[in-house]
């Protein structure tokens, strides 16, 4: 027998699919149940939405339980960028961090194992970058505070599990998610938004699982869908192939350059570059160090490209990765 859904009906389980807490799903699944025509044809759905209704109750429950439920996470930034962690269920974003960080995230093989932002820090020769591994996103699946976090990063990691069928959907199902929530992950994102409520993220994509059988042939499924603008890493976890390639497109795709600086008199620090954007200037610099310093800022000494040793620049002078400057208050 036909269910014969009514508009009502159909509406309450949209909103559903855009609900992003346990409370407002919950109430979603109550107005479904309540809008849906009672009869033998609808009797398996009524069977399901009660069953979810419940489960639901139980995770609202969780949520007002736990301190941090329904609290918004901010991790504060730290080194020369922050990448988001994203992907569907199992995909291995866990297993990133672990390999890149001396975070040791909780790795499963079944779904959901990580509900909770965790942080790491990447080597990259003598700078770090911030790693946040996330919990899976997926259509019916996000947590509240995830799309801020994803559109305040500086790089979104997307990876795709290339070692299951379901793998290439699990990551488009990603970015129709967020796309929900006007969060686009891109390639590059436009000099200009042409609508500034939508936020486009720049987003890298790591192709893993490339040791399970079928990975090749879902790999080049996954680059045909994306197009050939978008840089794709095949990698494995498992084996480590691909990883330090990884890591070396995550610094890079930061589009940062290293500064050192130095006292007046005394050799330069070495040990821990700032970092500043590409073609940011002295200036751009001095706000870095300390936001004080800008407004004190005379004039500056530079050892590194395009100058002569110890020459002296204005505030508008352009840095390059590797230059050592002293600043003049
Ligand atoms: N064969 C193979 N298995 C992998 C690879 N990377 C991760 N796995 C396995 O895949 C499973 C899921 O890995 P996780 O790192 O927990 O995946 P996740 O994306 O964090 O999963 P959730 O937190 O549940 O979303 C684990 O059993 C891992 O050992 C890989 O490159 N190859
Ligand atoms: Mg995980």
């Amino acid at each position: 027998m036909p269910a014969n859904l009514t508009p009502q009906y159909n509406e309450a389980e949209h909103a559903f699919k855009k609900a992003t807490t346990a409370e407002e799903k919950l109430n979603c699944l109550k107005k479904m149940l309540q809008l849906l025509p009672k009869h033998k044809g609808t009797e398996k759905i009524q069977a399901e939405l009660k069953s979810k209704i419940s489960d639901m109750k139980e995770e609202v429950e969780k949520e007002k339980k736990s301190p941090k439920g329904g609290v918004s996470f901010k991790i504060p930034k730290q080194g020369a960028g922050q990448v988001v962690i994203l992907g569907g269920p199992n995909a291995g974003k866990s297993s990133i961090l672990a390999k890149l960080t001396k975070a040791t995230p909780e790795i499963a093989p079944y779904p959901f194992t990580t509900r909770e932002p965790q942080p790491g820090m990447m080597a990259w020769q003598d700078v770090h970058v911030q790693l946040i591994d996330t919990p899976p996103i997926t259509k019916d699946y996000l947590e509240s505070w995830q799309g801020s976090m994803v559109r305040g990063a500086d790089l979104a990691l997307l990876v795709v599990d290339c070692g299951d069928d379901d793998g290439l959907t699990a990551a488009d199902d990603v970015r129709d998610k967020l796309a929900q929530q006007k969060t686009l992950l891109v390639h590059q994102p436009p000099a200009e938004p042409a609508d500034p409520r939508i936020q486009s993220v720049k987003t890298l994509v790591a192709a893993n699982k490339m040791d399970l059988p079928d990975a090749e042939l879902r790999l080049s499924l996954l680059r045909e869908s994306l197009g050939p603008e978008w840089p794709v890493l095949p990698l494995s976890t498992t084996t480590g192939a691909g990883m330090e390639e990884l890591r070396d497109r995550l610094y890079h795709s930061l589009d940062v350059i290293r500064v050192y600086t130095k006292q007046p008199g005394k050799p330069a620090d070495k040990n821990s570059p700032f970092t500043i954007p590409r073609s940011g200037t002295v200036f751009d610099l001095a706000g870095v160090i300390h936001r004080d310093l800008q407004g004190q800022f005379k004039s500056a000494r530079i050892w590194g490209t395009g100058v002569f040793d110890g020459q002296t620049v204005k505030r508008d002078h352009v840095l390059h990765d590797g230059d050592i400057v002293e600043i003049h208050t």
